[in-house]
């Protein structure tokens, strides 16, 4: 044992960093954790006594980066999110001990491999897509770089659905992530907090002064569960807290007592329900009660757990910018705002001015959409039953806000119609994003082209009004998850080439760069897709019983399935090249082999996006099994994409689908993660594609599609799809083929309404943008051939997508909202 001392009070200890030391904790998990002797111990067993036995390995760090940062009293982030999504832990951790081998070798010693232990862990999916895991690239950035954070979620008991295919068509299952255990998590029942809900408010007169209180008609628990965000070596770990829903104990004995039993337990169920499930939707938000109260829950418990136990106990709130910086993730945590105004006003009694002065210090706020369909608004019906008081700040917070507005725009009513938080129609609502810009020290938008989209389309009153409120960060990935752990070939590759130092420091894989003319390097980098092919194909194989062809371009398309991200403009082009091999204008014996691979899963009421489902894996039974292709078009959609699957998926992919209509997708950061891999990019100019085309070079990159403004004037002119559908010959063939029922055994019906709203609405110009991505398609194909010279290119995206690193996205949060330094060690 290797002793720690903390400021001479707490001892810690952490295991020895030998294979004897591991080995002798690992044993002893097993029998005092498990209650299990090793040769009785299942692969679970195992597991978690290896789970636990790394997680000690952390410990000493952890309550070290405590204790220095309460002496320090440095200003933290309060990442609020709700959603996380952090994939499987054990990896992750293994890394940021740098215990790997130790484990490896000693797990070996007993006859057990590391492998399938590591495949025993359920991820965590506490987020439905790009939001979610941009929070879990983010705190794993900020531990790695030492700034203070703590993130603060929702602890789901289900998460995104695990998806299943029956006859194609998507069938959801519950994710039932802790049934084998959690061996993360630090739950602290004792340190909960209670979260009011309902009532009504009521004046009363404090000492000649009045104030309002909340009347409250009904409480639940939450409860905190800590979880380690270990930074990469370098002796950090921050805290990641997400709250559970508990029944209190007023709740439960107050029906008790009234002797009925079945009706206690049963309102026990409702307040649990608060944190029973994530909700699946990421698009359009339903205005539902749970979610609203899901939001509140999470940010109450937040800020009472912050102001309460993490500040000093004599702290002076009025200093509170100096310590916290709020990130709003999205508009879900907006609820925030109203909350830290009803802590100062009505329980620390403060002025209404003082307080706003300091909650406008506190917030900043990030919007991750430019679809008007995403923002999220709350009925002033919903909000006023559920959060009486909150309510009544937001109608003030307005009600100056516009006093302010009016007085530097005299007259201007329709403007002020324009930026009120309330919206009075379709109904009369509290739209949240104006609510954050209007609190928010800071708004940005998460690539380049978003942000300026936000800022002159979305919010364009507000940044005239504000033009230094606005600013872009443009999102990144870690790259300890997403190329250190995910590709350790490449990452041999890469170390080889530039050194160690790449995996804090991402744009040293510039150092690349001239390697890229180097023949002896570029087999090597072909070894290494070859490699990671083989893996995507034995695991697929395990998994799914699917079976990959050999020497195939692997071409990807993963992400949420949404109409705006265009699946089917995918769709439409493998169903070209399929009419082109049996029209003979291909030959199946010489053409370019492809796999075809797609990831997504539709939010369950998106009928739509489960019809684009059924579309994708109907034209892949049929493909697959036609005998006129000879296996030169495979078509392939493994169920449940999740983080876990990526991880095998992006190394092994030589092109990256990123087609979403101009103007539409935030950012992106799956585009990233196929750059730093070795992918190229077909792409639109959209999101962050914008920034990885400039960085990589045009040469390295296939552009196609409508630009925003051209994509913005078409809309403007009234866009008619069957026109496309006219004029083009081959898009009429693909289009006619799906109509017809070739590949719904000649039901023309089945997927009728999908070609209907192609043909006649087709909101996103998939039509439109036809023609063009079909002609980048063949030079993809052209491209490819030339194997040196593709290699090149998927060199010099891995070199120059440094930028792309979650740790430059931090640095930027840093310089331009957060002002947090790190807090170095001693
Ligand atoms: C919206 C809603 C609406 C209500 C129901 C639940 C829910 C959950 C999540 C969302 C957020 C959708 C926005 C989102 O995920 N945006 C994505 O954010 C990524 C990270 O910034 C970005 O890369 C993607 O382009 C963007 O679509």
């Amino acid at each position: 044992m290797t002793d720690k001392r903390v400021n001479g009070s707490a001892v810690v200890t952490s295991p020895q960093n030998t294979v004897e030391g591991f080995v002798k904790e690992f044993l002893r998990e097993l029998s005092f954790g498990q209650g299990v002797t090793l040769e009785r111990a299942s692969v679970n067993d195992q597991y978690l006594a290896l789970a636990r036995t790394v997680r000690q390995y952390l410990m000493a760090r952890w309550l070290e980066t405590l204790q220095r940062q309460r002496e320090a009293q440095a200003k933290s982030v309060a990442y609020l999110s709700a959603e996380y999504l952090l994939g499987r832990q054990l990896d992750n951790a293994l890394l940021a001990t740098d215990l790997t081998e130790v484990v490896e070798e000693g797990l070996a010693s007993l006859g057990i491999e590391l492998q399938t232990l590591r495949d025993q862990e359920t991820e965590p999916g506490l987020g439905n897509g790009g939001l979610g895991r941009l929070a879990a690239c983010f705190v794993d950035s900020l531990a790695t770089m030492s700034v203070p954070c703590i993130g603060y979620g929702i602890r789901y008991d289900y998460g995104i659905f695990r998806q299943t295919f029956v006859d194609g068509w998507q069938v959801e299952q519950p994710d039932n992530w802790l049934a084998l255990g959690a061996p993360w998590e630090f739950p602290h029942p004792e340190a909960a907090v209670t979260v009011h809900f309902g009532g009504r408010t009521e004046t009363y007169d404090d000492e000649g002064v009045e104030r309002t209180r909340w009347v409250h008609d009904w409480d639940v628990l939450g409860v905190p569960f800590n979880y380690m965000v270990p930074g990469y070596q370098n002796g950090r770990v921050n805290t990641l807290r997400l709250w559970s829903a508990k029944a209190t104990q007023a709740f439960d004995l107050q029906i008790f007592n009234s002797g009925e039993y079945v009706d206690a337990v049963r309102a026990q169920t409702f307040a649990e329900n608060i944190s029973k499930v994530l909700y699946p939707e990421d698009s359009t938000p339903q205005g539902k009660e749970l979610r609203l109260q899901q939001q509140y829950f999470f940010v109450a418990c937040s800020i009472k757990d912050f102001v309460d136990y993490v500040l000093p106990e004599d702290f002076d709130l009025h200093r509170l910018p100096e310590r916290i910086i709020f990130q709003l993730n999205d508009t879900h945590p907006v609820i925030a705002v109203p909350e830290l105004m009803r802590v100062l006003v009505d329980e620390k009694k403060w002025d209404w001015d003082e307080a706003w002065a300091v909650t406008q210090q506190c917030f900043a706020y990030t919007c991750h959409t430019l679809l008007p369909e995403a923002l999220e608004v709350w009925s002033v019906e919903l909000m006023g039953r559920l959060l009486p008081r909150h309510l009544e700040i937001i109608y003030r917070i307005n009600e100056e806000f516009l006093a302010e507005v009016a007085a530097k725009h005299p007259g201007d009513d329709a403007l002020l119609e324009r930026m009120s938080i309330i919206a009075e129609r379709p109904e009369r609502s509290v739209r949240m994003a104006y609510l954050a810009t209007v609190a928010g020290s800071k708004v940005n938008g998460v690539a380049a082209l978003h942000s300026d989209l936000l800022r002159d389309k979305v919010l364009p009153d507000f940044s005239a009004y504000w033009p230094d409120k606005f600013t872009n960060v443009t999102n990144g990935v870690t790259p300890r998850r997403f190329v250190r752990l995910s590709n350790p070939a490449l990452s041999e590759l890469i170390t080889e080439a530039v050194g160690v130092g790449w995996v804090t420091d991402l744009e040293r894989l510039r150092g690349m760069e001239p390697l890229a003319d180097d023949q002896e390097f570029r087999e090597k980098f072909r070894a290494v897709k070859a490699h990671n092919k083989e893996r995507l194909s034995t695991l697929l194989q395990a998994r799914d019983g699917i079976t990959l062809p050999a020497d195939a371009m692997l071409d990807v398309m993963v992400k949420r399935l949404h109409e705006y991200k265009r699946q089917t403009l995918k769709v439409l082009h493998i169903v070209t090249l399929y009419d082109r091999v049996l029209r003979g204008e291909l030959d199946p014996a010489t053409m370019q082999k492809r796999v075809f691979a797609f990831g997504a899963k539709a939010a369950p009421g998106y009928h739509m996006a489960k019809q684009i489902i059924g579309l994708i894996n109907h034209v892949g039974a049929t493909i697959n099994d036609d005998p006129r292709l000879g296996g030169a078009l495979t078509v392939v959609f493994p169920p449940n994409y999740n983080v876990t699957l990526a991880e095998t998926l992006i190394p092994a992919a030589d092109l990256s689908e990123q087609i979403s209509l101009a103007g539409k997708e935030a950012s992106g950061t799956g585009n990233m993660k196929f750059a730093l891999n070795g992918a190229l990019t077909i792409g639109t100019d959209d999101g962050a594609n914008v920034e990885i085309r400039e960085l990589v070079g045009d040469d390295n990159f296939f552009l196609f599609g409508l630009l925003e403004p051209q994509v913005a004037d078409l809309v403007a002119a009234g866009y008619q799809p069957g026109r496309y559908y006219e004029e083009d010959p081959a898009l009429k063939r693909a289009v006619d083929l799906i109509a017809s029922g070739t590949f719904s055994g000649g039901d023309g019906s089945v997927f009728a309404p999908l070609v209907q709203n192609l043909l006649t609405e087709d909101r996103f110009l998939a039509l439109a943008d036809y023609r063009s991505y079909i002609d980048a398609q063949d030079r993809v194909d052209a491209a490819y051939a030339d194997v040196e010279g593709w290699t090149r290119s998927a060199i010099l995206n891995v070199a120059r997508s440094g930028f792309f690193s979650s740790d430059r996205s931090m640095w930027d949060y840093i310089d331009r909202i957060w002002h947090t330094p790190p807090v170095v060690s001693r």
